[in-house]
C-alpha cells in the first residue's frame, strides 16, 4: 500500500512519524504544523494511505480541516492521530484521538500489530519529549526498560534537535533512523548537538533569571533567543508565577511568537486561545503548555489581558 506520512517537527512528532514509518514500510515523510497542513496535505493526492501525526486541529481552521480530510478519505485511507484538545464537538471517522497520551504513544498503540515490541522505547522518547511520560500507557512501557538509559536517549533526542530546528532534511534522516530503532546517541550529530543545546539552555536560564518581568499572575521574558518552551518554564519559576511566557519578535511578520507554560488547574489552551483572538492573534495547545502569535502592536495589551484572565480563572 502506497503510504505518505505527515508529522510535526518536535520530538513527539519525529517519534510518531518514525513509528508510522516502521509500521507502514518505506514512505515519504513530510513535516508540517496546524497552520500549513491545509496546503501541505495536497502532496498526499494519489497515495492509498495518508497518516498524519501530532498535528492539532484548531478551532479557526476546523471546518476547512474537516472538508479537506473528508474529501481525501473518499479515495484514500486516512489515519489522523493526535492528542491536542479538539474544537468542541469535533469528531470524524478518520480521527484517532486522545488527549490523555502523547502522539507517539497513540501511534505505537494504533500500529502495535505491525511493530516490534522493542519500538516501545521510541514511543517513550516522544512521550518524554512532550511531558507525557506519566500516562498509564507510558508507565507500563517504562517497566520494560531501564529508566536511566531511556531518559538519557530521550534527552539526547529532544536536546539534539534544538540545534538546526528547521533543517528538515536532517529531521527526515532522524525519522528513518528512529524507525530502525537506532539509539539517538548513535545518530549523527545528535549527541554532540545535545551537549551544545544544554550549554545554550543554561546560558538562557541565567538571562531569564535576570530579565524576567513579573506581573500579577504571569511572568514573561522577551527575545531570549532560545527554546521558547524552556524559557517560559524558567520565566514561571524565576518570576514565581503560575504562568510563564516567553515571546520572540519576528521581524518579517511584525508579530511576536510565544510559548506559555503553567502549573495548577488553569487551562492555557482555552484562556490563551480566547485572549489571543481578542488581540488579533492566534493561540492554543495543551492545558499547561500552549503557544501562539500576536501582532506586535497588541503585545502589551495581550500580556495585560492574559494576566487578568489567569487571575479570574484562578478565583474560580
Ligand atoms: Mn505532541
Amino acid at each position: 500500500m502506497k503510504t505518505v506520512i505527515f508529522t510535526h517537527g518536535d520530538s513527539d512528532g519525529l517519534c510518531s512519524g518514525a513509528l508510522a514509518l516502521a509500521a507502514c514500510g518505506d514512505s515519504p515523510v513530510y513535516f508540517t504544523n496546524p497552520v500549513s497542513v491545509l496546503t501541505d496535505i495536497e502532496e498526499a493526492r494519489g497515495y492509498d494511505r495518508i497518516v498524519v501525526c501530532d498535528i492539532a486541529i484548531n478551532l479557526p481552521r476546523s471546518a476547512q480541516m474537516r472538508d479537506k480530510f473528508e474529501s481525501l478519505a473518499k479515495s484514500s485511507e486516512v489515519i489522523y492521530i493526535d492528542h491536542h484538545p479538539l474544537p468542541p464537538g469535533f469528531s470524524a471517522p478518520w480521527l484517532f484521538h486522545d488527549t490523555g497520551a502523547s502522539a507517539s504513544e497513540l501511534t505505537f498503540n494504533y500500529f502495535s500489530n505491525d511493530l516490534s515490541p522493542d519500538m516501545s522505547r521510541v514511543a517513550m522518547y516522544g512521550a518524554i519529549g512532550d511531558y507525557e511520560d506519566m500516562t498509564p500507557g507510558a508507565r507500563r512501557i517504562l517497566q520494560d526498560w531501564d529508566m536511566r538509559s531511556l531518559y538519557y536517549q530521550a534527552g539526547t533526542l529532544s536536546q539534539g534537535i534544538e540545534i538546526g530546528r528547521r533543517d528538515y532534511e536532517f529531521k527526515r534522516g532522524l525519522v528513518r533512523q528512529l524507525a530502525q530503532n537506532t539509539l539517538p546517541s548513535e545518530i549523527g550529530m545528535l549527541a554532540k548537538n545535545a551537549l551544545i543545546a544544554a550549554r545554550h539552555e543554561d546560558e538562557m536560564r541565567r538571562r531569564v533569571q535576570s530579565e524576567v518581568v513579573r506581573m500579577k499572575n504571569i511572568a514573561y521574558v522577551l527575545d531570549m533567543n532560545g527554546c521558547m518552551g524552556k524559557a517560559a518554564i524558567f520565566a514561571r519559576v524565576y518570576g514565581k508565577a503560575v504562568v510563564g511566557i516567553s515571546a520572540e519578535y519576528r521581524d518579517h511578520r511584525d508579530a511576536y511568537d510565544f510559548s506559555a507554560r503553567g502549573i495548577g488547574d488553569v487551562d492555557l489552551n482555552i484562556i490563551i486561545g480566547d485572549v489571543a483572538s481578542r488581540n488579533g492573534g492566534t493561540g492554543g495547545g495543551h492545558p499547561r503548555a500552549a503557544g501562539g502569535r500576536i501582532p506586535a502592536k497588541n503585545m502589551n495589551q495581550f500580556l495585560l489581558d492574559l494576566d487578568k484572565a489567569i487571575g479570574s480563572a484562578m478565583e474560580k
